[in-house]
């Protein structure tokens, strides 16, 4: 049994932890913290034997802790990974890895230093069932070579902490992944394009449109809107010389009713990618039972994501079309993800 310590109990760190005492196999959750305290005692006091630390560090730290979860706000992620990786345990890191390049390089020298993968970061993308047939049939060629990708990253509403740049940082950064995954290819240059902006969106510049080239010529945009009120809807469309492929809609349920037809949306990415975490996290889980590495995305993958997202606010900030470019990949992660 994998004993897990979860270092925050906020909206998905309550998610994580529900999967993890409810759903999954091979695991307890044997240790929780947050700054919150008395979120992290809500969460401890339904699952007994569950030991509430004062500082994720100290939890790290704990004997009673195999391996750890961090789902605390992203500027927060570096100090927790580093020391998990200090301490030489398995870290699951929540998306994005930390919030600039500079911080995941620490995090990706840590780790080479230390000479074993121990980082997975949470980009569950990779783990939707359609997210993973869009990219089978990429890759069987039915469409021919692919060449353009639309998306659109819809949020009902955005959370308190979420500031103008998150919609690069927090939002995005999942399209940074997906496509770097999808396409098997690095993204080398952005830009950010700044329509007119939506009376829902208060102080944040919303919605946006963040154009992404990468390294083999294809252009992918990504339409992000976080205040679109009418449901969580998550959209793509690969363009390849000869068809088209997207993602299908998810709904199990289609409703004839009243002269209507009627698809529900999800509300959340609880509900949108509730399966792609169950297997995500079962897979950690998993590897780690076998003795790792973690099989998901690395650290390497969590500093690409963040030097894309981090020209990405130079775009944003400038107008801009920004480069990218990436360090050597270190040998660790060559065995590509
Ligand atoms: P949230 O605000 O609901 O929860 C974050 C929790 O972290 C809060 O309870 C807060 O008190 C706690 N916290 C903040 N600083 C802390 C610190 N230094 N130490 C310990 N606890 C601390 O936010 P959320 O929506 O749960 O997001 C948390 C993280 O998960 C973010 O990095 C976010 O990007 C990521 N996230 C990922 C997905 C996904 O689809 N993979 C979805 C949602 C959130
Ligand atoms: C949130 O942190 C997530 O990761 C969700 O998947 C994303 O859709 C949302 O925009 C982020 O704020």
């Amino acid at each position: 049994m994998l004993k897990v310590g979860v270092i925050g109990t906020g909206m998905i760190g309550r998610d994580h932890i529900r999967r993890m005492t409810r759903v999954l196999a091979g695991v307890a959750v044997t240790a929780v913290t947050d700054v919150d305290v008395e979120a992290a005692k809500n969460v401890a006091d339904r699952l007994p034997g569950t030991v509430v630390h004062g500082s994720g560090e100290e939890l790290i730290a704990d004997p009673g802790v195999d391996a750890v979860a961090i789902c605390s706000w992203g500027p927060t992620h570096e100090q927790y990974v580093l020391a998990a990786i200090a301490a030489g345990k398995q870290v699951f890191c929540e998306k994005p890895l930390a919030t600039t390049e500079e911080a995941c390089r620490r995090i990706v020298q840590a780790e080479v230093a230390h000479g074993r993968r121990l980082v997975q970061v949470g980009y569950m993308r990779r783990y939707d069932a359609a997210y993973r047939a869009l990219k089978a049939v990429v890759s069987s060629g039915t469409i021919g070579t692919p060449l353009m990708m639309h998306c659109a990253h819809r949020n009902p509403s955005v959370p308190a902490y979420y500031e103008k740049e998150s919609a690069i940082t927090d939002t995005a950064v999942h399209e940074i992944d997906m496509v770097r995954w999808l396409f098997g290819e690095e993204v080398t240059a952005v830009q950010v394009l700044v329509p007119k902006k939506s009376r829902n969106g208060d102080t944040l510049q919303d919605p946006l449109f963040f154009l992404l080239e990468l390294a083999g010529g294809a252009l992918i945009d990504v339409e992000i809107s976080v205040n679109i009120r009418y449901g969580y809807d998550i959209r793509g469309e690969v363009i390849g010389e000869n068809g088209t492929a997207a993602l299908g809609d998810l709904s199990p349920v289609t409703v004839r009713s009243d002269g209507t037809l009627a698809v529900p949306i999800p509300t959340d990415w609880r509900q949108r990618f509730l399966q792609a975490y169950d297997v995500e996290i079962q897979e950690w889980i998993d590897s780690i039972a076998a003795g790792g590495p973690p099989l998901g995305p690395s650290a390497w993958d969590g500093y690409a994501a963040a030097v894309v997202s981090d020209a990405g606010v130079t775009a944003l900030r400038t107008g801009q079309r920004v480069e990218v470019s990436l360090m050597p990949r270190p040998a660790l992660y060559e065995v590509v993800s």
